[in-house]
């Protein structure tokens, strides 16, 4: 039996690249400050609530400024919410920083995510566990875990657990919802003078943590290009048999940024995208439509096959699904206490959620598929969030689409369909070079910030379509990234989330090719992500960073 693959072995063994600014090691990083900054909206709610971290100026390290300071700090450092590629890579990067500042400090991981602070499960790092996991996929390093981190008895046990291991700073390595708890934490600390600081780490791979100043979160490199790789692998398939049509769900929760970006890289007859059909108020039975045409379309064409791409959150989208979905939200939370309604079948379990519903949203509730129903039914996530990686969309279409095609008398074309949900395959694939060294970088950058005293700062590395030489490294404040939004029915802080921008550049470029792409055979096979070999082929980020930057398309 081997233990590892040689390509394992060969990742082992890869040096990431340090951003520029601090490739000089950490002891000759200097920090320098812009103005105070504010919120992107709802400045004087989120000032109130976090009064002692609201509005601190934007840093910067170069080897220009104030030296940092080299005290002793032990660190303790979480994983949050879903797996991204390069998370092992952030501990790495953190890890280091902190042993070459002073060799006595302290790396501590708590066990499966936030709660292993709470209940104080924790491991202490050396150098031979780090080393088996650099640059792999993968968070199971420490595990990870979706509770959330924001009641005060979590807040008084997780800085019981800090003065047990004398820990005076905590990096949460987590997407939107994890960072907007690690500010909650950063200002209850700071508001009881703890000395404890808080930095996040801008994780996920639906790239939806992004704004002004964060480029991109980590893990969407490397999800996109696998993603990317698997569904070229499809369309050669398609191209090849000739007889099937792939309805291909893609991971990403809520922003359509993955789907948008292997769509790019990939060239498909169809990608839905959620923000265009939010947008344009699109109706399921217009979207089937849709699709239903270029069925038709490729069909008369001679073509009886075709790929069609399907964003995970497409359903929260539609306007009178959103409208049924929030509806249901309060329906079920009125409900889950009642033990008639738990313990009910699901048939009548329809029924009662139907004489609650509007009429309007009965009548969308009720025409969907069973299989549908008991999906929208399930648990939601602790942030309030529809599992939408449980809801079979893809298939939802497809009988949709197949109907629709009973009553064309212009279809004379055979219908024969393939479901896939591509998600969890790239969510810990062993990260691509530019999330190596990105999330490398993220980490050791973090220990900069700690090192400079900072709390409630984002990790934060730009300049990223320029070789790692050319990064720029510094902290942005939490709260410049937030605003209020309802959840739960409650007005709450949050940090905003991008979705993809209709007048952007990315979608843009999808625009003007879709026709293309839907009747003509323009696929693209992308193939595996490459690790070793010339930097066109392995060290590329992907087009939608490239796009966004306006630098000309390299690869
Ligand atoms: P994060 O926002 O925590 O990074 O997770 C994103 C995600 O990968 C989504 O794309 C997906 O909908 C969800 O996690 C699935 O969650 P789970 O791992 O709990 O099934």
């Amino acid at each position: 039996m081997r233990d590892l693959s040689p390509l394992q072995k060969a990742r082992l063994n890869y040096n990431p690249k340090l951003a520029g600014a601090l490739v000089k090691g950490i002891k000759n990083v200097k920090i320098s400050f812009s103005g105070a900054t504010s919120a992107v909206k709802d400045e004087n709610e989120i000032k109130e609530l976090f009064k002692d971290v609201y509005g601190q100026p934007i840093a910067s390290f170069s080897d220009k400024g104030e030296s940092l300071s080299m005290l002793n700090k032990n660190v303790g450092v979480i994983l949050s919410g879903g797996q991204a590629p390069g998370g092992h890579n952030v501990i790495a990067g953190l890890y280091d920083a902190l042993k070459q500042a002073n060799s006595s400090n302290k790396l501590y991981g708590f066990l499966g995510g936030p709660s292993g602070i709470i209940d104080s499960e924790y491991i202490e790092f050396n150098d031979e566990f780090i080393n088996e996991y650099r640059n792999t996929g993968g968070f199971d390093i420490i595990g990870s875990g979706r509770t959330k981190l924001e009641t005060e008895e979590q807040f008084e046990k997780t800085l019981a657990t800090c003065n047990a291991l004398n820990i005076s700073a905590i990096v949460i390595i987590g997407g939107d919802d994890s960072n907007t708890n690690a500010c909650m934490l950063a200002q209850w600390l700071k508001a009881k003078n703890t000395g404890i600081q808080v930095i996040g780490c801008p994780k996920t791979i639906d790239g939806d943590l992004k704004n002004s100043q964060i480029e991109i979160s980590f893990g969407f490199d490397t999800a996109a290009k696998t993603y990317s790789e698997l569904v070229g692998n499809i369309q050669r398939d398609a191209n090849s048999a000739k007889k099937y049509w792939h309805f291909i769900k893609l991971m990403g929760r809520s922003a359509t940024h993955v789907g948008l970006e292997v769509a790019l890289q990939t060239q498909p007859n169809i990608a839905l995208i959620s923000e265009e059909v939010e947008a344009k108020k699109q109706s399921l039975k217009s979207i089937v439509d849709y699709i239903t045409d270029v069925v038709v379309k490729r069909a008369n064409a001679g073509k009886n096959f075709g790929v069609a791409l399907i964003p995970e959150g497409l359903i929260e989208f539609i306007p009178e699904m959103k409208t049924m979905i929030s509806a249901l939200n309060d329906i079920l939370a009125s409900l889950e206490k009642e033990s008639s309604f738990v313990n009910a079948q699901n048939e009548e379990k329809y029924s009662i959620i139907s004489a609650k519903l509007d009429n309007e949203s009965a009548g969308v509730f009720n025409s969907l598929p069973s299989l549908i129903k008991a999906q929208l039914l399930m648990d939601r996530d602790p942030h309030g969030n529809v599992q939408v990686s449980k809801i079979e969309t893809e298939k939802l279409l497809i009988e949709m689409v197949k109907a629709n095609l009973k009553q064309r008398s212009d279809f004379k074309g055979k219908f024969s369909e393939q479901a896939h949900f591509f998600g969890y395959e790239g969510r810990c694939a062993a990260p691509s070079n530019f999330d190596a060294d990105y999330c490398y970088s993220l980490g050791y950058n973090a220990f900069a910030l700690i090192s400079a005293g900072l709390s409630g700062y984002l990790s934060c590395i730009k300049n990223l379509t320029e070789p790692a030489a050319n990064w720029k490294a510094g902290g942005v404040p939490l709260t410049m990234m937030m605003n209020m939004e309802k959840r739960h029915g409650k007005m709450k802080p949050v940090i905003q989330k991008a979705l993809v921008d209709l007048n952007g550049p990315v979608f843009k470029e999808f625009e003007t090719n879709r026709e293309k792409y839907a009747l003509e055979d323009c696929y693209v096979y992308p193939g595996a992500i490459q690790y070793f070999g010339p930097a066109e082929v392995c060290d590329c980020t992907t087009l939608t960073l490239q796009l966004e930057q306006k630098v000309a398309v390299q690869c």
